[in-house]
Protein backbone atom coordinates (compact mmCIF):
# COMPACT_ATOMS: atom_id res chain seq x y z
CA UNK A 1 0.00 0.00 0.00
CA UNK A 2 1.51 3.18 -0.81
CA UNK A 3 -0.04 6.20 1.77
CA UNK A 4 2.19 8.65 1.67
CA UNK A 5 1.00 11.65 0.64
CA UNK A 6 2.30 13.45 -2.28
CA UNK A 7 3.87 16.89 -1.32
CA UNK A 8 5.20 19.74 -3.28
CA UNK A 9 7.66 22.71 -2.09
CA UNK A 10 8.54 25.45 -4.24
CA UNK A 11 12.32 26.84 -4.20
CA UNK A 12 13.56 30.44 -4.54
CA UNK A 13 16.74 32.21 -4.25
CA UNK A 14 18.00 35.62 -5.49
CA UNK A 15 20.52 36.36 -3.49
CA UNK A 16 24.38 34.51 -2.89
CA UNK A 17 25.47 32.51 -0.12
CA UNK A 18 28.25 31.49 1.78
CA UNK A 19 30.00 31.42 -1.97
CA UNK A 20 27.17 29.87 -3.53
CA UNK A 21 24.66 31.12 -5.67
CA UNK A 22 21.36 30.12 -7.85
CA UNK A 23 21.00 26.80 -8.81
CA UNK A 24 23.72 25.46 -6.38
CA UNK A 25 22.18 26.60 -3.66
CA UNK A 26 18.54 24.91 -4.29
CA UNK A 27 21.11 22.07 -4.49
CA UNK A 28 22.68 22.34 -1.03
CA UNK A 29 18.79 22.65 0.35
CA UNK A 30 17.90 19.83 -1.24
CA UNK A 31 20.83 18.23 0.19
CA UNK A 32 20.24 19.54 3.35
CA UNK A 33 16.61 18.36 3.17
CA UNK A 34 17.60 15.08 2.29
CA UNK A 35 19.79 15.12 5.40
CA UNK A 36 16.98 15.93 7.40
CA UNK A 37 15.23 12.67 6.48
CA UNK A 38 13.01 14.16 3.94
CA UNK A 39 12.91 12.03 0.58
CA UNK A 40 13.55 13.91 -2.75
CA UNK A 41 11.58 11.78 -4.88
CA UNK A 42 11.91 14.16 -7.86
CA UNK A 43 13.31 17.62 -8.44
CA UNK A 44 12.53 20.27 -11.36
CA UNK A 45 15.12 22.10 -13.80
CA UNK A 46 16.55 25.33 -12.03
CA UNK A 47 14.26 28.19 -13.42
CA UNK A 48 15.45 31.70 -14.18
CA UNK A 49 12.30 34.01 -13.48
CA UNK A 50 12.30 38.19 -12.73
CA UNK A 51 11.65 39.13 -9.60
CA UNK A 52 7.87 39.90 -8.48
CA UNK A 53 6.28 42.25 -7.87
CA UNK A 54 10.06 44.57 -8.45
CA UNK A 55 11.65 43.04 -11.33
CA UNK A 56 14.33 45.48 -10.52
CA UNK A 57 15.85 43.18 -7.87
CA UNK A 58 17.81 40.33 -9.16
CA UNK A 59 16.38 37.90 -11.03
CA UNK A 60 15.26 34.67 -9.26
CA UNK A 61 15.96 30.69 -9.53
CA UNK A 62 13.39 28.77 -8.63
CA UNK A 63 12.31 24.98 -9.03
CA UNK A 64 9.96 22.91 -7.31
CA UNK A 65 10.40 19.25 -5.82
CA UNK A 66 7.57 16.25 -4.76
CA UNK A 67 8.94 15.13 -1.25
CA UNK A 68 8.02 12.51 1.11
CA UNK A 69 7.68 12.42 4.85
CA UNK A 70 5.75 11.43 7.13
CA UNK A 71 5.62 15.37 9.40
CA UNK A 72 2.51 16.95 9.24
CA UNK A 73 2.21 20.22 7.25
CA UNK A 74 2.87 22.42 10.75
CA UNK A 75 6.36 20.10 11.15
CA UNK A 76 6.94 20.12 8.15
CA UNK A 77 7.18 23.92 7.51
CA UNK A 78 9.05 24.67 10.65
CA UNK A 79 11.64 22.38 9.12
CA UNK A 80 11.85 24.41 5.84
CA UNK A 81 12.29 27.26 7.95
CA UNK A 82 15.21 25.57 9.73
CA UNK A 83 16.76 25.10 6.53
CA UNK A 84 16.01 28.89 5.05
CA UNK A 85 18.11 29.50 7.72
CA UNK A 86 20.86 27.34 7.35
CA UNK A 87 21.32 28.63 4.11
CA UNK A 88 21.80 32.51 5.34
CA UNK A 89 17.63 33.49 4.76
CA UNK A 90 17.28 36.51 7.21
CA UNK A 91 13.35 37.50 7.84
CA UNK A 92 13.44 41.23 7.30
CA UNK A 93 10.94 42.85 4.52
CA UNK A 94 8.39 41.33 2.67
CA UNK A 95 9.46 40.10 -0.67
CA UNK A 96 13.05 41.30 -0.07
CA UNK A 97 16.06 39.76 -2.13
CA UNK A 98 16.40 36.48 -0.07
CA UNK A 99 19.06 33.13 -0.04
CA UNK A 100 16.47 30.64 0.24
CA UNK A 101 13.14 30.38 0.23
CA UNK A 102 11.21 27.00 0.58
CA UNK A 103 7.14 27.10 0.58
CA UNK A 104 5.21 24.04 1.07
CA UNK A 105 2.64 24.54 -2.14
CA UNK A 106 0.76 21.36 -1.60
CA UNK A 107 0.70 18.69 1.28
CA UNK A 108 -1.64 15.94 -0.16
CA UNK A 109 -3.94 17.87 -1.67
CA UNK A 110 -5.31 19.33 1.96
CA UNK A 111 -7.09 22.27 2.57
CA UNK A 112 -6.07 23.71 5.77
CA UNK A 113 -5.51 26.97 7.21
CA UNK A 114 -3.92 26.30 10.39
CA UNK A 115 -2.57 28.17 13.05
CA UNK A 116 0.42 30.89 12.82
CA UNK A 117 0.26 31.63 9.48
CA UNK A 118 -0.03 27.86 7.94
CA UNK A 119 -2.19 27.94 4.94
CA UNK A 120 -1.93 24.92 2.47
CA UNK A 121 -2.05 24.65 -0.30
CA UNK A 122 -0.21 27.73 -1.07
CA UNK A 123 -2.31 30.78 -1.28
CA UNK A 124 -0.29 32.51 -4.24
CA UNK A 125 0.88 29.60 -6.11
CA UNK A 126 -2.12 29.45 -8.85
CA UNK A 127 -1.19 32.59 -10.08
CA UNK A 128 2.83 32.31 -10.07
CA UNK A 129 4.94 31.43 -13.14
CA UNK A 130 7.66 31.16 -11.00
CA UNK A 131 5.70 28.38 -9.07
CA UNK A 132 3.83 26.94 -11.86
CA UNK A 133 6.32 26.12 -14.18
CA UNK A 134 8.71 24.53 -12.07
CA UNK A 135 6.30 22.55 -11.08
CA UNK A 136 4.91 21.15 -13.76
CA UNK A 137 8.24 19.67 -14.32
CA UNK A 138 7.55 17.34 -11.47
CA UNK A 139 4.04 17.11 -11.75
CA UNK A 140 2.69 17.52 -14.94
CA UNK A 141 -1.10 16.16 -13.63
CA UNK A 142 -1.36 18.35 -10.46
CA UNK A 143 -4.33 19.90 -9.82
CA UNK A 144 -5.12 23.25 -7.28
CA UNK A 145 -6.48 21.27 -4.14
CA UNK A 146 -8.93 24.18 -3.69
CA UNK A 147 -10.37 24.70 -7.18
CA UNK A 148 -10.16 21.63 -8.87
CA UNK A 149 -8.00 23.39 -12.27
CA UNK A 150 -5.41 21.51 -13.77
CA UNK A 151 -1.65 23.16 -13.42
CA UNK A 152 -1.89 23.12 -17.67
CA UNK A 153 -4.93 25.55 -17.61
CA UNK A 154 -3.60 27.33 -14.76
CA UNK A 155 -0.57 28.04 -17.06
CA UNK A 156 -2.44 28.61 -19.84
CA UNK A 157 -3.96 31.39 -17.74
CA UNK A 158 -1.07 33.36 -16.93
CA UNK A 159 -0.14 36.74 -18.36
CA UNK A 160 1.72 35.93 -21.83
CA UNK A 161 4.79 37.96 -20.71
CA UNK A 162 5.20 36.34 -17.38
CA UNK A 163 5.43 32.67 -19.48
CA UNK A 164 7.85 33.76 -21.68
CA UNK A 165 9.81 35.81 -19.02
CA UNK A 166 10.94 32.19 -17.27
CA UNK A 167 13.34 30.30 -18.39
CA UNK A 168 14.78 26.92 -17.73
CA UNK A 169 18.62 27.26 -16.75
CA UNK A 170 19.67 23.96 -16.59
CA UNK A 171 19.62 20.19 -16.38
CA UNK A 172 17.13 18.91 -12.65
CA UNK A 173 18.13 19.51 -9.54
CA UNK A 174 17.48 16.01 -8.70
CA UNK A 175 19.95 14.25 -10.72
CA UNK A 176 22.82 16.42 -10.46
CA UNK A 177 22.52 16.63 -6.40
CA UNK A 178 24.87 14.17 -5.17
CA UNK A 179 23.36 12.23 -2.17
CA UNK A 180 19.96 12.36 -3.78
CA UNK A 181 17.87 9.26 -4.85
CA UNK A 182 14.79 10.00 -7.30
CA UNK A 183 12.48 7.01 -7.03
CA UNK A 184 10.58 6.39 -10.18
CA UNK A 185 7.46 8.20 -11.10
N1 LIG B 1 9.38 34.89 -4.13
C1 LIG B 1 8.89 35.89 -3.45
C2 LIG B 1 8.72 37.22 -4.01
N2 LIG B 1 9.03 37.31 -5.39
N3 LIG B 1 9.79 36.41 -7.42
C3 LIG B 1 10.24 35.36 -8.11
N4 LIG B 1 10.52 35.48 -9.40
N5 LIG B 1 10.43 34.13 -7.53
C4 LIG B 1 10.17 33.94 -6.21
O1 LIG B 1 10.34 32.80 -5.70
C5 LIG B 1 9.67 35.02 -5.45
C6 LIG B 1 9.49 36.26 -6.10
C7 LIG B 1 8.48 35.71 -2.06
O2 LIG B 1 8.75 34.51 -1.56
MG1 LIG C 1 7.90 32.46 -1.47
MG1 LIG D 1 8.42 31.59 1.89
Amino acid sequence: MNSEPRIYIALGTNKAHDGLEGSEILRAALKSLAQKGIKIHAASRPWTTPAWPDPSDPPYTNAAARIGTALEPRALLDLLHAVEAEHGRARTVPNAPRALDLDLIDHGGRVEQGEEGLIVPHPRATGRAFVLLPLFDVAPDWRDPVSGTAIGALIDALPDADRRAARPAGSVLCAAAPGLKPDAR
